[in-house]
């Protein structure tokens, strides 16, 4: 819809509350691994797609996680896979460096880019480009505790 407009609330990286009004129908972008995808992503996602004309996640590679110390249990073309299957997202772009961000927001023509809350302020350097928002992380999922239940399922299971 022209002229939509949306004010938002976030946090900042110490946790305060920030209004902010959001530039109408943006192209969103996000990025992440999407290991061992769980209903904490699909909350971000369905959110963000709320907020815009096109939602396109940049999915780390195999060989990115490696950087940044993950091993991810789900490949990286299944974990694309999923992505596109998912009805919130609309492109899905390898992420294989930390500084494709820049490149990605000016060649998608992005209006707005997104990270879940534990990334707060981590990104607010990008807001020259567009807007930048942090979204409360869904609490009590993650795929480090998912990992470590089907461990603990394992180690029953064979006891
Ligand atoms: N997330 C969430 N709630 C959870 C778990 C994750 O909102 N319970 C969000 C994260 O904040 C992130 C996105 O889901 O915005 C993807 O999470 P990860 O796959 O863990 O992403 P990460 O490995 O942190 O990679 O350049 C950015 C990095 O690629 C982010």
């Amino acid at each position: 819809m022209a002229g939509r407009k949306a004010t938002f609330f976030h946090l900042s990286e110490r946790g305060g509350l920030i209004m902010q009004t959001l530039h109408d129908n943006p192209t969103i972008i996000t990025y992440g691994t999407f290991d061992l995808f769980h209903v904490g992503h699909i909350r971000l996602l369905r959110r963000l797609s709320a907020l815009g004309k096109r939602l396109i996640v940049g999915c780390s590679t195999d060989e990115f996680n490696e950087g940044k110390g993950k091993r991810t249990a789900i490949p990286y073309h299944h974990r694309v896979e999923i992505l596109q299957s998912c009805r919130y997202v609309s492109k899905v772009i390898p992420e294989n460096s930390w500084d494709q961000k820049r490149r990605d927001i000016v060649k998608y023509k992005v209006g707005l880019f997104a990270m879940g809350s534990d990334w707060a302020g981590k990104f607010d350097e990008l807001n020259d480009l567009c807007d930048v928002i942090y979204l409360p992380r869904t609490q009590d999922v993650s795929t480090t505790e998912l990992k470590e239940l089907i461990q603990r399922m394992r180690v029953d299971k064979v006891a």
